[in-house]
């Protein structure tokens, strides 16, 4: 195969594309798709202060890479969620790739704060993935307040939305369905506007950037992940890919393009409270993640 670019090897083949690339072409392609995803969602610019919320695997820390290659002011935020040898590899890897490439970081330590998600798993009875999601939301929008962030981005891919999009569908929900865009604008002061720039890009698109370019990432899944229903829909949505190239990509867009206004939610005016134990906004009295915590008492 030879790159579609130069005529050199290539080393990467994009059925969707119907193309093959070297390394700097497909290094130039994966790029384009970033810097579009950002343009045409129009999710930031260098004015910007950026909180990437990374989790030491390959998406999160190819896009920290790629953002402050482009130059914007990016500051990552890393959740140490108690989760045994899990937790202490992703952390030794977000570490190591900081200090490489001289980038500034935030972290937060369950363990130190005395919830890991194991404790939490124990005492409360909810889905451990439904509760590790509260207590990331809950600090990933505490920091970004805290840190005074325009915005928060994350390393979701396309087949990470396209997941989430068939599952969505699968139960006709408008309130999720109306949370599917990659630019979901900042909601009251305490949560900031969050962003998706790899929205663009397949999980192997984005593993191949991440090999190329030397990006030593955690490959480990996290052990909890065992059985998650968004694998399922993965694997749907792949084996529907492999027979029909380009599947996941017209599946969003068409999304986008004819049905996501349809779900688009009517303004409800509700009250917000100031959570009466930690002080953050809240939907009601006690937020969530602070009524999650009263259950370890
Ligand atoms: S980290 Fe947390 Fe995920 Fe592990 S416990 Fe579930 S939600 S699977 S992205
Ligand atoms: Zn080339
Ligand atoms: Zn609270």
């Amino acid at each position: 195969m030879k790159c579609r670019k130069c005529g050199e090897r290539a080393l990467v083949t994009l059925r969707r594309h119907n193309a093959s690339f070297c390394k700097e072409h497909f290094n130039e392609f994966f790029r384009r798709q970033v810097e579009k995803g950002i343009k045409d969602y129009k999710m930031f610019d260098w004015s910007d202060k950026i909180m990437v919320c990374i989790s030491g695997g390959k998406d999160s820390l190819v896009l920290w890479y790629l953002l402050n290659d482009m130059g914007f002011d990016t500051t990552g935020m890393y959740i140490n969620l108690g989760i045994g040898e899990y937790s202490q590899k992703s952390l030794e890897k977000v570490n190591n790739f900081a200090e490489k490439h001289n980038l500034k970081s935030i972290i937060v330590n369950l363990d130190e704060l005395g919830h890991p998600i194991p404790l939490l798993e124990s005492k409360v009875k909810r889905q451990v993935c439904a509760i590790c999601g509260t207590a990331k939301r809950y600090y990933f929008n505490k920091t970004a307040y805290e840190g005074k962030f325009d915005v928060v981005a994350t390393g979701h891919n396309l087949d990470d939305e396209t997941a989430r999009l068939l599952g969505n569908v699968l139960k006709w929900d408008p309130a999720y369905l109306s949370k599917m865009d990659p630019n979901l604008p900042e909601d009251g002061e305490f949560i900031k506007r969050k962003v998706k720039p790899l929205v663009r890009l397949t999980e192997l698109e984005v593993g191949a950037f991440a090999f190329m370019n030397g990006i030593d990432y955690i490959k480990d899944e996290c052990p909890k992940a065992v059985g998650a229903t968004s694998m399922l829909y993965k694997n749907a949505l792949n084996n529907l890919e492999s027979e029909m190239p380009g599947t996941k990509h017209y599946f969003y867009n068409e999304f986008f393009r004819s049905a996501a206004d349809k779900f688009k939610m009517e303004e409800v005016n509700t009250e917000m409270h100031t959570c009466a134990v930690c002080g953050l906004e809240s939907f009601n009295e006690v937020c969530s993640f602070c009524r999650m915590l009263e259950k370890l008492k």
